[in-house]
């Protein structure tokens, strides 16, 4: 690190960068075997609820003893055997576990024990697997189009780029001490697609795809990627992504996003943890200065953005059969409802990769997955699969497109409790309203936003509510999110409405700005 980086480390600092001053969050890597016997309740309090963070385990107040796995899961993309793996773990652990595809076309595992740790590193370790650094202080799994090498209208394949940001990051999935003390959390997409696929506009460094006209002799237009900076959820501050004004080709994404990170690292703002993500630095330089020191760390000039981006598409939710760029294969997008998984549907999507596409499945933003590579010859056949009554590809309108947090069962920041209460709503909702098209509701459990309310149409924020001169469970409700081309963040537009009440709020909303209609009553 940088002499600015270690000047930070002052005793005025929050508590969580003394922690991090005392002992780094990595060194937990070399005492899983000592944790695994001393127990969860004989552990150091900050070992077990922060520094675990480190290695992608979570200690969760909520279930204490029973810890929560976050994997990283490049370009959401894992194997039937890595799923097989994942099912394994949980399995042990019966009707307590289970798991989550996450925002970030991720996996959380549940139940977890700690004595186990030992034994998962090493299943994780034999199929390529890592959950290193997905917490806290660190980059976050790296988001990329799931459609990546299947779409005939994809202008790059980011599987392979998305991979080695990760490897730069990680140490190829062994911890990487160089980015193993960032001042915040760090969110990064790259899309190589049309649809904006990855929500670009809510990660602190993002990638979109942008042809540059060629220079000099070189009159041919490059493939490159526009680069955006700074957009971040957190609870007092939400705000999209700005252009850095620069473009790269492909084979810089990985020096560049090298050259963010470590000006992140050693001059992000650490006072405050309310304001150290990558914005705040930003407004506290001016973009140019920012652009400036990032040049520095680069090395080289940044060439100024292309003048456009080829975003250009509405955003896809892949839910469905469709047909891939090679010739006779397809990919079918299957509904996991608020994303909850089991170990004996895991083992289910597993095979299902296996016997009927090429073993390979990818996980989407919206908490959904997607098996490429089904020949034409086994469609038929695996559209009769079981699994699809649970998992369907033709889901209702409002079901098709809802998202949700993982709420007050498992989370203690949580106000109020999401993924069984939103699936209620909506089924509640979808027996009473026609709908012509789906409407994307968003559920989160806190101002936090892991759900991101802010890019639905329909966004619904826990909080506590007031009725009848008690505290009950409500939401404020946000309106306006546009994903896709001309992305843009929806906002709040009602506070505290009791969750009791919300069922009749949500209708109206429907009828008045979604088309949705209630039954008319048979005429004789
Ligand atoms: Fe998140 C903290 C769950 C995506 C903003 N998030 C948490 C914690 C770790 C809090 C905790 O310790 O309990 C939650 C774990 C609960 C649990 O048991 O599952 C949690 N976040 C999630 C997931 C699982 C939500 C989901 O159901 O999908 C998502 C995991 C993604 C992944 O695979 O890594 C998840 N979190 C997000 C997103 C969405 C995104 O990245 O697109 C955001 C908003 C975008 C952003 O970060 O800019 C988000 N999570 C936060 C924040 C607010 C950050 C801030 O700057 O203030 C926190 C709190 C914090 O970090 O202090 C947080
Ligand atoms: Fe937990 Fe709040 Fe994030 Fe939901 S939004 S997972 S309740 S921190």
């Amino acid at each position: 690190m940088t002499e600015a980086a270690t000047t930070t480390t002052t005793p005025s600092l929050n508590k969580f960068e003394k922690f991090k001053a005392e002992k780094d969050g990595l060194a937990v890597k070399a005492e899983i075997e000592k944790f695994a016997s001393l127990g969860w309740e004989a552990m150091d309090e900050t070992d077990r609820d922060h520094r675990l963070k480190w290695m992608g385990v979570f200690f969760r107040p909520v279930t204490p003893g029973k810890f929560m796995m976050r994997l990283r899961m490049p370009n959401g993309i894992l194997s039937c055997e890595q799923m097989r793996v994942l099912a394994e773990v949980i399995q042990r652990y019966g009707d307590d576990a289970c798991a989550d595809i996450t925002t970030r076309q991720n996996i959380q595992l549940r139940g977890i024990r700690i004595e186990d740790l030992p034994n998962i590193f090493d299943k994780f370790r034999a199929v390529g697997l890592t959950s290193v650094q997905s917490g806290m202080d660190n980059v976050r799994n790296i988001t990329g189009d799931p459609l990546a090498g299947l779409d005939a209208d994809e202008l790059f394949d980011t599987r392979e780029l998305v991979q080695q940001i990760q490897d730069m990051i990680t140490n190829q999935g062994e911890g990487n001490p160089e980015f193993s003390n960032l001042p915040r959390k760090f969110n990064i997409a790259i899309t190589g697609g049309r649809d904006n696929s990855v929500h670009a506009e809510i990660n602190d460094l993002a990638f979109v795809p942008a042809f540059k006209e060629g220079q000099g002799e070189e009159s041919e237009q490059k493939f490159g990627f526009n680069v955006l900076v700074g957009g971040f959820f957190s609870a007092k501050r939400c705000d999209a992504a700005i252009p850095l004004n620069a473009w790269v080709p492909p084979e810089d994404v990985v020096a560049l996003c090298r050259a963010v990170l470590e000006v992140f690292r050693d001059r992000g703002l650490r006072a405050n943890r309310q304001k150290s993500r990558l914005m705040w630095l930003i407004d506290e330089w001016g973009l140019e200065k920012f652009r400036a020191e990032v040049e520095k760390q680069f090395g080289k000039s940044l060439i100024s953005a292309a003048a456009h981006d080829e975003i250009d598409w509405e955003k896809r939710d892949h839910i469905g059969v469709y047909k891939q760029k090679q010739p006779g294969l397809n990919y079918v997008g299957l509904h996991v409802p608020v994303g909850r998984l089991y170990a004996e549907d895991m083992f289910e999507i597993a095979r299902l990769a296996e016997v009927y596409g090429s073993g390979e499945i990818r996980m989407t933003v919206e908490q959904n997955f997607v098996i490429p590579n089904i020949p034409d010859s086994r469609l038929e056949v695996f559209l009769t699969e079981d699994l699809l009554n649970k998992f369907t590809i033709n889901p209702k309108p409002l079901t098709r497109s809802l998202v949700s947090c993982t709420g007050a069962q498992f989370c203690n920041f949580a106000l109020i409790e999401t993924k069984n209460r939103a699936l209620a709503m909506i089924k509640a909702l979808e027996a009473e309203l026609e709908l012509t098209r789906p409407v994307r509701i968003h559920w989160t459990g806190c101002p936090n936003s892991c759900g991101q309310p802010q890019v639905a149409d329909i966004g619904l924020m826990g909080t506590k509510a007031r009725k009848n001169g008690k505290a009950v469970d409500g939401v404020d409700i946000y309106m306006g999110g546009k994903v896709g081309k001309e992305a843009q963040l929806g906002t709040c537009v009602t506070k505290g409405v009791p969750c009791e009440d919300l069922q009749l709020v949500l209708r109206e909303l429907l009828i008045e700005h979604f088309g949705a209609r209630l039954p008319q009553p048979a005429t004789v």
